[in-house]
């Protein structure tokens, strides 16, 4: 991780409060007076700082937090300690300590207890190490609008702790309700003169504004994560990333941290970029001749357009045209604002015909993405995922109209409800068994490109078997969870985060257990994928040109045509090339022949 300004700074003034556990066994009360009288008091960390740096103070479990070098994990960790002047007396675990200290044998979730004495108070502390960034936010926040605060981000490769002056909001729609405790960020960051602050974390793009993901209501805590790197390993890129110069990205990037919220730790997060024009690399605006290029596009909530099941009329002088909002230009800069291109491929798959729309949907949507996020969410099953949580982007509107998605806010898939009821846990409707078209389905586009076009689902049935070994191999899927497990196991989040948030209202109340949640993985990918060989993706026999998996004149016939006049999208070479040899041309007419007569020799 790298931090682009450094300036010394404060952790305010801990104030202690009950401790969250055991509450089961004792009533809160009776546990605040008992603590009360142990801990007589706990102050600041500042007060003791180690290697320099001041630990993240966790009030309701008396924990302070450090971040170390991976490294040091497994082996002795010395640290210079500083004292300030008030500071009397300090010992760790009994031994006392006056200008440093060694951790022995630093292991995840080993505490090493702090006793620290001053001219009035006793301060005690559970010392913990973690070697992922910590993320400290001071304030009070709610989900509009954004409210100022201060954000301290400790690096483990170094001490530096600047306080961040921000802007901080609840991100997220249900999840950001007051009633769920585990919110997402948006962090946007400012230096002392209003200024952005541009910084830079775990070697990704440089900006003022990130975005912190909770997996709020995710039994895994990085489903959504999960979902980006499958994308991101197959997906096609956006139709204009063979000319625009730079590297579009149609998802967000991002790696893990551990925050605390005023004190209290909240748990793991994933400190991730934001999507917007420059994630996507659209063509910005023409501010000095007030000529529209790039667009952006995200629903807000589902709704008859947000299919593009209707077309309502457009509202260009508002931010929101039905559930669509105008993510690029912003409105506040640009007024009225371009809703047309996509009010435009709306109108086209509400009242095109069957005919007009076979022939010119590729000249509104970006096909092979469309076909990729079809193929996508059916692999995960994504309900949330169907008319909302998408962005639709458009290059330049000037000059090609395609509108390409970007993926959004994958945590409720793979078996995940979004429901926090209490009911919707491994819920039947995300069942392995599920087929996800009949929901995809509702999106008119799918709908109507899988009805005009049997290539669409033959390609993504070709795509999904040529990806079945490697990418879609239900073993490889849960290796990436494992990993990502044992990545928050090693540095000691995963117990720290079972014990902030197990049993919370955000999860119905239920325990939170990643071995459990690897095992009901481990079982819904096994039995999700086989269901997709044998009643989805379902192979096509050989010769099977035109996708009706029947092998007949009607394959040869469409095969000659193309042979005679190549026509783009009206056949899938791959398929075309019969006896896959790498050419298209009469040799594969002649093959499926061939399967004809073997098939009428068979029934003989
Ligand atoms: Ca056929
Ligand atoms: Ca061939």
């Amino acid at each position: 991780m790298v931090l682009t300004d450094k300036k010394s700074g404060i952790i305010p003034k801990f104030v202690p409060k009950y401790q969250k556990y055991p509450l089961c066994l004792m009533s809160t009360t009776r546990l605040f007076t008992l603590l009360a009288a142990v801990l007589l008091a706990i102050s600041t960390s500042a007060q003791v700082r180690f290697n320099g740096q001041k630990a993240a103070v966790d009030s309701l479990t008396g924990t302070w937090l450090l971040s170390i070098p991976r490294a040091a994990f497994g082996s002795d960790y010395t640290a210079d300690v500083l004292l300030e002047a008030s500071v009397t007396y300090c010992s760790i675990d009994g031994q006392e300590v006056t200008d440093s200290y060694t951790f022995s044998n630093v292991q995840p979730g080993v505490t090493y207890r702090l006793l620290a004495l001053t001219g009035s108070d006793t301060v005690k502390a559970n010392i913990q190490f973690t070697y992922w960034p910590v993320i400290q936010i001071y304030g009070t926040f709610a989900k509009r609008p954004y409210s100022g605060g201060t954000v301290i981000i400790t690096d483990p490769d170094s001490c530096g702790q600047d306080p961040i002056s921000a802007r901080v909001r609840w991100a997220g729609s249900s999840t950001a309700e007051t009633n769920r405790k585990k919110h997402n960020f948006h962090l946007k960051f400012y230096n002392k003169d209003g200024s952005k602050k541009e910084m830079s974390f775990f070697g990704l793009r440089s900006d003022f504004h990130w975005r912190l993901d909770a997996g709020q209501v995710d039994f895994a805590r990085v489903r959504n994560r999960v979902a980006k790197d499958i994308w991101a390993a197959f997906a096609s890129k956006p139709y204009y990333a063979s000319y625009e110069s730079k590297t579009p990205r149609n998802y967000v990037r991002g790696d893990f941290v551990e925050v605390f919220l005023n004190d209290e730790y909240m748990g793991i997060y994933s400190l991730n970029e934001h999507m917007d024009r420059q994630q996507l690399k659209l063509k910005p605006y023409d501010y000095d001749n007030g000529v529209f290029h790039g667009g952006l596009w995200k629903p807000m909530k589902w709704s008859n357009a947000t299919i593009f099941g209707s077309n309502p009329t457009i509202t260009p002088n508002q931010k929101t045209w039905d559930q669509f909002y105008v993510k690029y230009p912003n409105i506040d800069d640009v007024k009225p604002t371009n809703f047309q291109t996509l009010y435009d491929a709306v109108k086209f798959t509400c009242n095109s015909t069957v005919q007009a729309f076979s022939d010119s949907a590729k000249y509104y949507f970006d096909i092979p993405v469309f076909r990729d996020y079809y193929l996508f969410t059916i692999l995960l099953q994504a309900p949330d995922n169907v008319g909302k949580n998408v962005y639709y982007a458009c290059y330049d509107v000037q000059a090609d109209k395609r509108l390409t998605i970007a993926i959004w806010d994958l945590d409720c898939t793979q078996g995940q409800y979004w429901s926090n009821d209490g009911s919707y846990y491994h819920h039947s409707s995300v069942g392995p068994e599920v087929d996800f078209r009949a929901t995809l389905k509702n999106h008119k586009v799918f709908k109507r490109l899988c009805q005009v076009d049997p290539s669409f689902h033959g390609m993504a049935t070709e795509r999904y078997w040529s990806l079945r070994a490697t990418t879609f191999n239900p073993d490889s899927i849960v290796a990436r969870y494992k990993a990502y497990f044992d990545e928050m196991k090693s540095c000691g989040a995963d117990n720290r985060e079972i014990t902030r948030w197990s049993g919370s209202t955000d999860l119905g109340k239920r325990i939170l257990n990643f071995e459990d949640e690897l095992a009901y993985l481990h079982d819904w990918w096994t039995r999700h994928i086989a269901f997709l060989d044998e009643n989805v993706f379902i192979p096509y026999p050989e010769g099977d040109v035109n996708f009706d998996y029947e092998v007949n004149i009607k394959d040869v016939t469409l095969l000659i045509d193309y042979l005679l006049s190549p026509r783009e999208g009206i056949i899938n070479e791959k398929r075309a090339d019969c006896d896959n040899n790498g050419h298209i041309n009469i040799a594969d007419v002649t093959h499926v022949i061939d399967v004809i007569l073997s098939q009428h020799i068979d029934l003989q």
